[in-house]
This record gives C-alpha cells, sequence and structure tokens, in this order.
C-alpha cells in the first residue's frame, strides 16, 4: 500500500512543527551562541539587547531553576553556558521576543568577553592529552598477537572519514505551550519525546508528568534528532516556565548547521593480515572519534563501530580498541548507520589495501571472507548469514563478469574517462546496542464504530513507520486500512519511549501493536463464539466478515464490534513488547546484542572525466535482505535515500572546520549535498526475500539504516577508477573523495614518478 502520508504530503498538507496554528500571545525565541570554541566568560552584555523593540526577557544560566544539564549517557553538557564555552556554538543566552525577527535583530545587540583557551579539533591530538569522554573498549576474538606469524600478507595503514551533517528538510525546533497547573506542553520536531521530556522535567526541576511533549510528524531526521531536538525544546519550556506564555523556536538552516553535531568524523589506524589464500587470519583497529565537547550519544556510536568493526566478514583474530576523544567541536551525534559505517570504512580500506598491493580485484579477498551462518563475531554473537546469498546473487542476477568486460573495453579505449567498479557486501546489527532500549508500547482503541485509533511511540520521520503500523492493525483485524488511524506520538498517551532509532522502531512498535491488536481480536472473537454458540478457534475475521468455521456469518465487523461494547468488554489495549534473547556483557564484551542483521550486496559503477576530476555514477546495483518485506515501496523508498545519502558522504559532503573549531560550510552554499544530477543514473534494487524467524514484525527485516552503508562502495568504485587512469597513485584512504582529491590523485602521484612532468603534457600526449 502506498504510504499513508503521500496525499498530504504532495498538496502540502501535512503538519510540521511549522504548520501548527499558533496560540495568541505566543513569543520567539533565539540562541545567543558562542562565537568562541574553547573559552572563560568574563563577561555578558546584555542590556543593549533589552532595550531593543519588542524584546520581552533573556535567560541565562541563572535562570534554570532545576539541573543546568543535558547530557544523556554521560552528564557533561551544559543547556546554557556556565563559566566556559566549550564549541563555537555552544548557547549562551536565550532570548525571547515579540515576533521572530525582532529576537534575531536583538541576539546581535549582545556581547560577551571570552578569555580563549587552547582549542582542539584533532582526535588523536584530544587522546594524547587524556581528554577521553569516556575510557576506552576493546572488542577481541581469538589472538592476533599469535596469528600474525601465520599470515602470508600483512598490511597497515590509517584512514580518515569525515563527518556529514544531517540536513533534515525540515530544521530544529520546538513550541512550548503553558497548560494549567504549571503543566508545559512541547510540540518539538524530535525523534525522542521521551528524552525530551526527561530533560526539559530535569532542568525546570519538576515531574515529568507535568511536561507533555507531541510531535506529528518531523520533516526529516537522520539521527541529527535521536538527541539534539531536546536543547530547543528545553530551551522553549525553560522560557514558558517564567513567562507563562508560548515560546516558539525554529531554527534558521545556518544556526542549525552552526550549533548542531554531526555524523562523528574518525581517524583510525589498521593492521590486517591474510594467509596464501587470501583469507583474511587477523585483523586490528584503532578508532579515534571525534566526540566533539560533550558526550552526547557518543560512548554508543563508538561502540557500534566496534560492533561492525569486522562488517559482513569472519576474521577468527581480531582486536579493535576504540577512544572517543573529547574536541572543541559541536558534540557529534547518531547518524544513520551510528558509527557502523565508520567502523565498516576501515575494514574494507584495508582489503582494499592488501588488494592494491596483491594487485588482484578486492572482490577476490571480499568474496572469500564473507560470513557464513554459525561464524563469530568478536563481541560473541553467532551469525545467521545471508552475505554470501546476497552476494552470489548479485553477481549471477547482474551478470558481474559481463560489467567487468564493458568497463575494461571502455577504459582501454578511452584516454580520459575512465570507469571503476566496487562491490560492496553489507552486514547491520539490528537492536539498539542498550538493551534496555529495546522495549515499546502500542495504545489502540477500537471505537464503537469499528474505527481504530493508534498510538505508538513511533515518531514518523518519512520513512514510512505510521504507514507499516496502520498495515500491521489492518491485516489483523482484517479490516480496510481507511477505518485505521495513526495518532501523533504523545507522551501523555505512550510513555518511557525510546527514541525513533536503530532501524528497529517499526520492529518494536509494529510488534507491540500487534501484541495489542490480537488481544482484543481475541475478545472479538469470544464475543462471536459466545453469539454462534461455538469454539473461539472457528471464529475467523475476514474482510470485514465473521467466519465461522470457514462459513460467512451474517455479522460484519462493525456489528461485531457493536456488540462486544455492548457486552461491556474493553474494546481497547495497551500493549508492551521487548524482544527476547538479545544481552550484553560490558565486562566481557561479550553477548548476543542484536535480534539479527541485515545483509545486502551492491555493485557500483562510476565513470570519471580525467581532465576535470568530475565524475557520475553509472549505476548502484543492490541485492537486499529484507526478510518478508511488509511494504516494498516504502522500503525501495529507503534504500534509494540510504544509497543517495551514503554516497553523498563518501564523495562530497566536506565538513570543515578551522583551527579555531569555527565551522567554515555552515551553509549550503560552502556544503556540497547530493542533488538529483549526482543521483546514480540506475539504481536497481533486488528484494532478497527471506521467511526467517528474525524476531521482526511479520519476518520483515529493519531497513533504515542498513542502505547508506552501500555508500562506501562510491568511494571504493572512485579509487578503482583514478587507479585505471593513474596505477601509480598511492591514494590516502581519506574520504570524502571529492572531485578535488580525484583530480589530485589522478596527477599529482604519477608527476613524480613518471617521465611525464604536467598535466599539460599529459593531455597532450
Ligand atoms: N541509537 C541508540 C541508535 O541510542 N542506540 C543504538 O544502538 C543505535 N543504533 C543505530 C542508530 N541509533
Ligand atoms: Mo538513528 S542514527 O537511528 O537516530
Amino acid at each position: 500500500m502506498k504510504n499513508i502520508d503521500s496525499y498530504t504530503h504532495l498538496r502540502g498538507e501535512s503538519v510540521y512543527l511549522d504548520d501548527i496554528p499558533l496560540i495568541n500571545g505566543t513569543l520567539y525565541a533565539a540562541v545567543f551562541d558562542s562565537p568562541v570554541a574553547h573559552g572563560k566568560i568574563i563577561s555578558l552584555e546584555t542590556r543593549d539587547a533589552m532595550k531593543m523593540p519588542g524584546v520581552v526577557s533573556i535567560f541565562t544560566v541563572k535562570d534554570i531553576p532545576g539541573e543546568n544539564q543535558i547530557g544523556g549517557i554521560v552528564p557533561d553538557e551544559e543547556l546554557l553556558v556556565g563559566e566556559h564555552v566549550h564549541f563555537c556554538g555552544m548557547p549562551i543566552a536565550l532570548l525571547v521576543a515579540e515576533t521572530e525577527e525582532m529576537a534575531r535583530l536583538a541576539i546581535k545587540k549582545i556581547s560577551v568577553e571570552i578569555e580563549p583557551l587552547p582549542v582542539i579539533t584533532d582526535p588523536r591530538i584530544a587522546k594524547e592529552k587524556g581528554e577521553l569522554i569516556i575510557p576506552p573498549r576493546t572488542f577481541k576474538i581469538g589472538d592476533t598477537t599469535a596469528a600474525w606469524a601465520q599470515c602470508e600478507y600483512v598490511f597497515e595503514g590509517s584512514t580518515e572519514t569525515n563527518g556529514q551533517e544531517h540536513l533534515y528538510i525540515e530544521t530544529q525546533g520546538a513550541y512550548a505551550v503553558p497548560q494549567e497547573n504549571g503543566v508545559i506542553k512541547i510540540y518539538s520536531s524530535t525523534q525522542g519525546p521521551t528524552v525530551v521530556q526527561r530533560t526539559a522535567a530535569r532542568v525546570l526541576n519538576i515531574p515529568m508528568h507535568q511536561i507533555e511533549v507531541d510531535t506529528t510528524r518531523i520533516g526529516g531526521g537522520f539521527g541529527g534528532k535521536e538527541d539534539q531536538a531536546t536543547t530547543w525544546a528545553v530551551m522553549c519550556a525553560l522560557a514558558t516556565y517564567h513567562l507563562k506564555r508560548p515560546v516558539k523556536y525554529s531554527l534558521q538552516r545556518m544556526e542549525d548547521m552552526r550549533m548542531t553535531g554531526k555524523r562523528h568524523p574518525y581517524s583510525s589506524d589498521f593492521k590486517i593480515g591474510l594467509d596464501k589464500d587470501l583469507k583474511i587470519l587477523a585483523y586490528e583497529a584503532t578508532f579515534y572519534q571525534n566526540a566533539g565537547a560533550a558526550a552526547d550519544l557518543s560512548p554508543a556510536v563508538m561502540e557500534r563501530t566496534l560492533f561492525h568493526c569486522t562488517s559482513s566478514y569472519f576474521v577468527p583474530n581480531v582486536k579493535a580498541t576504540a577512544y572517543s576523544c573529547r574536541t572543541h567541536l559541536p558534540p557529534n551525534t547518531a547518524f544513520r548507520g551510528f558509527g557502523g559505517p565508520q567502523g565498516m570504512f576501515v575494514i574494507e580500506a584495508a582489503i582494499a589495501k592488501a588488494a592494491e598491493a596483491l594487485s588482484i580485484d578486492a572482490a577476490v579477498i571480499q568474496q572469500k571472507n564473507l560470513l557464513h551462518t554459525g561464524d563469530e563475531f568478536p563481541y560473541g554473537q553467532k551469525a545467521v548469514s545471508e552475505a554470501n546469498e546476497c552476494w552470489n546473487k548479485a553477481v549471477e542476477l547482474y551478470d558481474l563478469e559481463k560489467l567487468k568486460k564493458e568497463i575494461r573495453d571502455f577504459n582501454e579505449a578511452n584516454k580520459f574517462y575512465k570507469k571503476g567498479l566496487a562491490l560492496m557486501p553489507i552486514c547491520f546489527g539490528i537492536s539498539f546496542t542498550k538493551t534496555l532500549m529495546n522495549q515499546a508500547r502500542s495504545l489502540v482503541h477500537v471505537y464503537t464504530d469499528g474505527s481504530v485509533g493508534i498510538s505508538t511511540g513511533a515518531v514518523e520521520m518519512g520513512q514510512g513507520v505510521n504507514t507499516k503500523i496502520l498495515q500491521v492493525a489492518a491485516t489483523i483485524f482484517s479490516i480496510d486500512p481507511a477505518k485505521i488511524k495513526i495518532n501523533t506520538t504523545n507522551t501523555y498517551r505512550i510513555a518511557n519511549t525510546s527514541p525513533s532509532a536503530a532501524s528497529a522502531t517499526a520492529d518494536l512498535n509494529g510488534k507491540a501493536t500487534e501484541i495489542a491488536c490480537n488481544a482484543i481480536l481475541t475478545r472479538l472473537k469470544q464475543v462471536a463464539a459466545d453469539e454462534f454458540k461455538t469454539e473461539l478457534s472457528s471464529v475467523e475475521l475476514k474482510e470485514e466478515w465473521v467466519y465461522i468455521n470457514g462459513e460467512k456469518t451474517g455479522w460484519d465487523w462493525k456489528k461485531l464490534v457493536m456488540a462486544t461494547f455492548v457486552k461491556r468488554i474493553s474494546l481497547s489495549e495497551h500493549a508492551h513488547y521487548t524482544p527476547a534473547h538479545i544481552h550484553f556483557d560490558l565486562t566481557k564484551e561479550k553477548g548476543h546484542p542484536f535480534a539479527y542483521h541485515v545483509y545486502g550486496t551492491a555493485i557500483i559503477t562510476v565513470t570519471i572525466d580525467c581532465l576535470r576530476g568530475i565524475y557520475e555514477f553509472d549505476s548502484v546495483k543492490v541485492v537486499h535482505d529484507f526478510g518478508n518485506s511488509m511494504n516494498m515501496m516504502i522500503d525501495i523508498g529507503q534504500c534509494e535515500g540510504g544509497i543517495v545519502q551514503g554516497i553523498g558522504w563518501m564523495t562530497m559532503e566536506e565538513i570543515v572546520y578551522d583551527k579555531e573549531g569555527n565551522l567554515r560550510t555552515n551553509a549550503l552554499s560552502t556544503y556540497k549535498v547530493p542533488d538529483i544530477y549526482s543521483v546514480p543514473k540506475e539504481i536497481a534494487i533486488h528484494f532478497l526475500e527471506t521467511q526467517k524467524d528474525n524476531l521482526a514484525i511479520f519476518r520483515s527485516k529493519a531497513v533504515g539504516e542498513p542502505p547508506l552503508l552501500y555508500g562506501l562502495g562510491a568511494y571504493f568504485a572512485l579509487r578503482n577508477a583514478v587507479k585505471a587512469f593513474n596505477p601509480a597513485a598511492a591514494i590516502p584512504f581519506d574520504a570524502p573523495m571529492t572531485p578535488e582529491k580525484v583530480l589530485m590523485s589522478l596527477y599529482l602521484q604519477r608527476l613524480k614518478d613518471s617521465s611525464i612532468n604536467s598535466i599539460k603534457e599529459v593531455m597532450e600526449k
């Protein structure tokens, strides 16, 4: 079925934060943020700003009634600066005025004197200085030290992956509205309504039941609103708390880019050892995560890097250590893949390095080492692997040999255009790695007219979770989907929710909905069984009719619902779901943290223009493990979006902070994201449908994050294309591979070690 939001989306009628009708007397907030990355506040001058037209109030740290603390995992993040600023963009003061324009004009009149302190932007330097967010962690299996001796080939190297701006179309924002008895209702563009509620209660020093958070949908999150939507929501709530008036803050794009954290950049080292048959015997990696100035979700992101450090390969001897390094950048945060892609890049780089040194195709090494069912991950879980199925199917379905030949022929025939190809197998663990977060609840009401209302903790952010939840109810009740309404996500209806994240939202909330619907269904069936004097097991509901032993009765859905109500039997259910069998022992770094894994393989081809360094992706051909897909249209959309987002991260999105910690790429004029022209000319997606009992809803598999990982293949395809032009190029593993870097690698090395002395000469030849 179609995404249930498509109709209102197309007509511009869908409600986002900025579409909420405003209440009379609404005020507008704006934040004054630090122009300096690290320093001590000497003085803050707000008097001129207070005199500006329309200004109602300016709040600073002194106005916080509770804790000045928004750190979720580690209490290390102030809402408003106390004594020290820790990054450019750190909120110092909150100004509230009668209009948005007045608020933004007035914050320009605030001034601050800051005594600067040394600024660190490099995670390796932070680590040397002992600036760690949490102690390092190490995942281990086998014995790498002993294994090196058995390796025929050993390669070492380093890699860099840069950050990534989330660029949700809807920027961060919130709207707080005072209710009676001191309750504050917050409309928040958040993936985590409960995080907002809990943090607002903590900062305002009031019980959680005084805060109602409501989210209709958000215009994209990608992880950027898992934790960092909280800041703006709590700011609005703080102003509402003091002023007893509605307060709205919807960030402008440049404010959002400057003040919020991004995907974590990583700097990493690897050592890989292979035997003579190219089996990977040993792998060591050290990850330096650039966490930014506060923990935010960094410890969890770092953990997922370790979980995915061997990607879709089986390696018997592994030692991987990760450091979460505190720098003076905005706290980096969740971003689709959550540290997993950063970990996977490193082993793919290690394989590419080995392949280049041995003059073989990286795919040979990749294929030989794919996970099989029963193989153990370094964290102790055994794989139920679809890696080989996906790989083999992709090779066969898309005729890899023919593709390779076409590329060879093209490269022979063309001097200044070269094509490159890479295969990218993926493996992604599904579940929050923090076991307790894997729980969800659903509240289902059947109304007496036969219509159904459902509330869960799931936040719709374009990923189609509401459509999938609706499908669950429609299937179980066997009623027309039009009879079902998915309600807003609201902390008064569903409590203690996990954020919509970790690709697990449809799994968890769908399962809770399944349980709730089944409970109601059983009661409905009992009423029918009593009426028709038969057993419960003889009753069936099919397409809104009651069947007894396969025979259609005169009772339809509506009649059954009414009969149940008349008998004073509940037509509502609140259900709780948590996946069984998941656990993790932090003292041993072993366990079974994931309900299951998602696999897939992509074949990616690119053509580069060797005079200009620019490139186009010809095709991304995928065999993806969807389980038993609940909604192919939505799942294809998730795949296509993830692939393009992954390619963007790997090839063009380049975040630049200068040495002073200022974001230089602070607008869409300086930060290049994929547009329609950079979408691959062809994206083919084949559904590998499996029927395994994988603990997900209706035996589907989570689809949110895994497809982003295919984007890694874009980097390696580009590298191979450059090598076709300039085989001698020693290209550093430094993503993104922007056109500038492509151009330099096409020539720089070659000029050094060949008789050609200039790009002009190359062109003349
Ligand atoms: N968020 C989180 C996530 O809190 N824990 C996770 O394991 C996770 N994984 C992926 C994306 N978001
Ligand atoms: Mo996410 S990175 O699943 O919020």
